[in-house]
């Protein structure tokens, strides 16, 4: 509909015609200035973003420090036309994507179970426009060798916010190209590998992700309902039912389930799960005996179809070591989780760049915002975030395209493991404080749904909650620790030492300098006490133990960034302030008794009150 305007209003009433005296009355009163300044005046100007690669001085500043000059002039042309692009033409396909959200209907109109989920124009363009710009298949191309997972990160950044949600599908299909590719290309996957890496729009597969079912989707190893039968071919048939399974309209999946042995027993915990592969539909749309059941309502994501489906005999094929399943997907877990992390930079960095914007437009008490310092203040630290956050990405993606090259050192890969969980985790964080921070900064308008804010909201919201919460993947994060026999963390800390080393000399840094390493060195004195804890000590300490990594190397890599040839005066205040906060909040804790066992008891009681003794903590 078209916002209303007196000027539009026709002084005729039809074609012939003619207005009756008291009817141009009415007409000439809608005219009159006083009536219509009060509407007038309350119109605040649109906040507009340009060419979001060409406005990112940071992520230019990256570029140009980190990639050789031969790729850089390459991906700098070929980011500036993406940004346009997506300036001109994506953006507008988001909002439609936005506005059209999928409509699941199971029947059609003469009775038939078709179980359809429909998406809109939009979102089919968007499938084909991830297609052309190889937003999945430049990662496994690897025109740049190891620069290449970093050149894709890059292109999903600046495509997130402006993807209506497609980003979702897009992790997922990253994910299950790794494993496959992981599990060296079996010919019976080839072809499916060809085509969730290709750039040909008419071949190009998304794939899904099912691993959450009605038990839940964190204790995956006890929460696995689905079981697989064996067939005489050597496929299987899978039976169950999976609870939340985004991007339902996706031609493949990825997906666990527990074989049954010849008595329909089967094995149980995480030993018993197997990974298995299969086409959601066949050549003619088919469901591949698979059921929908309903599509979520979700809070946010809602351009992409969130489904609960059953699962009554879907072929498909076991594609891990029978029981290796948690391990195999464990591959597309962490592609999915660096995914996470793209969504995460890639929400700040909008929402701080619609909020600058607003703030050069808008007056309030006689000024623009951008000439009230309290206002800039808030905008500043925002920005603080999200150039560690940005920094602490492209260190993972970097680690992750020397990984893929074999051109990591074990130092290196173990400092990916750890620092996967720990950026999933921070980053989920730090987008939803900025998200509704900076949602305020635009006053009542940036409540309206109209303006888009509110979609950016929500759709950030889920970022701590899928692909792992907050908690799971802290106790990730003790898994690799207890994996790699500590090993992760002598790592982490003799690379932030080396890093701190490269930087001491910098002028204006030192203080900052000097935070980090004490914060690292209480980092290094409380793991020691806590080897002689019960488990509980670093069950309790995991949360505040991941953010103090997730602080204190992201100091390290903005110190790093303002201590580079060319660096600016900006660069060395944003390393000064994200250093000024706490970096090892587990040592303060630790220090405040938090994780002692007595602590555990007093949670539940400030939880439950005088329930708590109800609930069973009999001791208190
Ligand atoms: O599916 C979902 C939504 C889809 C939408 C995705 C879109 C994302 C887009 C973002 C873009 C904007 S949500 C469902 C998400 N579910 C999860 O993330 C699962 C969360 N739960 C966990 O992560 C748990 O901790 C589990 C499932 C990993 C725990 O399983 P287990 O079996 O109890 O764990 P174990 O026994 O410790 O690990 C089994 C094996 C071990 O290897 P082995 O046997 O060799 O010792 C582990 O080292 O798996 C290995 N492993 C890993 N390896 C476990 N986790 C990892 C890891 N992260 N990296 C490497």
């Amino acid at each position: 509909c078209q916002t209303p305007s007196v000027k539009g209003i026709s002084t005729t009433v039809g074609q012939e015609q003619p207005v009756s005296l008291q009817e141009k009355q009415v007409l000439e009163d809608l005219e009159m200035p006083l009536a219509r300044r009060p509407t007038e005046t309350l119109f605040q100007e649109q906040p507009k973003i340009g060419n979001q690669y060409l406005e990112d001085t940071l992520l230019r500043s990256y570029l140009k420090t980190h990639l050789p000059p031969k790729v850089l002039e390459e991906v700098h042309q070929e980011l500036e036309r993406f940004g346009n692009r997506l300036q001109t033409k994506i953006q507008p396909l988001a909002w439609e994507c936005e506005l059209n959200p999928p409509v699941f209907r199971q029947f059609d109109a003469w009775g038939q179970r078709v179980d359809r989920i429909d998406t809109c124009s939009a979102w089919r363009r968007m499938k084909e426009i991830s297609a052309e710009e190889g937003l999945v298949a430049e990662a496994y191309e690897r025109r740049y060798s190891n620069w290449s997972r970093l050149y894709q990160a890059v292109k999903l950044y600046l495509f997130s916010t402006s993807s209506g949600g497609f980003s979702c599908p897009l992790a997922m299909t990253d994910g299950a190209a790794k494993v496959i590719e992981s599990l060296g290309i079996p010919g019976s996957l080839k072809s499916a590998f060809d085509r969730l890496t290709s750039r040909d729009p008419k071949k190009f597969w998304t794939s899904g992700q099912w691993m959450t079912e009605r038990r839940g989707g964190s204790d995956v190893a006890n929460g696995t309902e689905t079981v697989a039968r064996r067939q005489p071919d050597g496929t299987y048939r899978l039976y169950g039912f999976k609870w939340f399974t985004s991007a339902a309209d996706s031609d493949v999946t990825l997906t666990l389930a527990r074989i049954a042995d010849a008595e329909g027993q089967c094995p149980q915990g995480s030993r018993g799960l197997s990974l298995f592969f299969l086409r959601v539909r066949d050549e003619e749309g088919k469901l591949n005996n698979i059921q929908v059941q309903r599509l979520k309502d979700k809070l946010g994501t809602r351009q992409m179809a969130t489904a609960e489906l059953w699962l009554q005999g879907a072929r498909a094929e076991l594609i891990s070591a029978e029981g290796r399943g948690v391990a195999s997907i464990s591959n597309m877990l962490n592609i999915t989780r660096i995914h996470n992390v793209i969504g995460a930079v890639a929400s700040m960095r909008r929402m701080i760049s619609l909020s600058r914007d607003y703030a050069r437009r808008r007056v309030a008490f006689g000024k623009l915002l951008k000439d009230h310092p309290l206002h800039m203040q808030t905008i500043a630290r925002m920005e603080v975030q999200c150039r560690g956050a940005f920094l602490l990405l492209m260190e993972v993606v970097r680690l992750l395209g020397l990984a893929e090259t074999n051109l990591a050192s074990e130092q290196d890969q173990l400092l990916l493991r750890l620092l996967v969980p720990v950026a999933k985790l921070y980053t989920g964080k730090q987008a939803a404080a900025v998200a509704v921070e900076a949602m305020e900064s635009f006053g009542g308008q940036g409540y309206m749904e109209d303006t888009g804010v509110p979609v950016i909201l929500r759709d950030t919201l889920v970022l701590s909650i899928w692909e792992g919460t907050t908690n799971i993947l802290s106790l990730d994060v003790l898994r690799s620790l207890a994996k790699s026999q500590g090993q992760v963390m002598a790592v982490f800390l003799s690379t932030v030492q080396k890093k701190l080393e490269l930087v001491a000399g910098t002028a204006g840094l030192a203080p900052a300098v000097q935070r980090v390493r004490e914060g690292t060195d209480r980092l290094a004195q409380f793991l020691q006490e806590a080897g002689s804890e019960p488990a509980v000590t670093m069950e309790l300490a995991a949360r505040d133990f991941s953010y103090s990594l997730a602080r204190i190397y992201t100091g390290a890599l903005l110190l790093e960034h303002a201590a580079r040839p060319g660096a600016s005066s900006t660069d060395t205040c944003a390393a000064l302030r994200w250093c000024n906060q706490e970096l090892c909040p587990v040592a303060v804790e630790s220090g405040s008794g938090s994780y002692r066992a007595g602590a555990a008891l007093q949670d539940s009681a400030l939880v439950y009150g005088d329930s708590a003794l109800v609930y069973g903590n009999s001791a208190l």
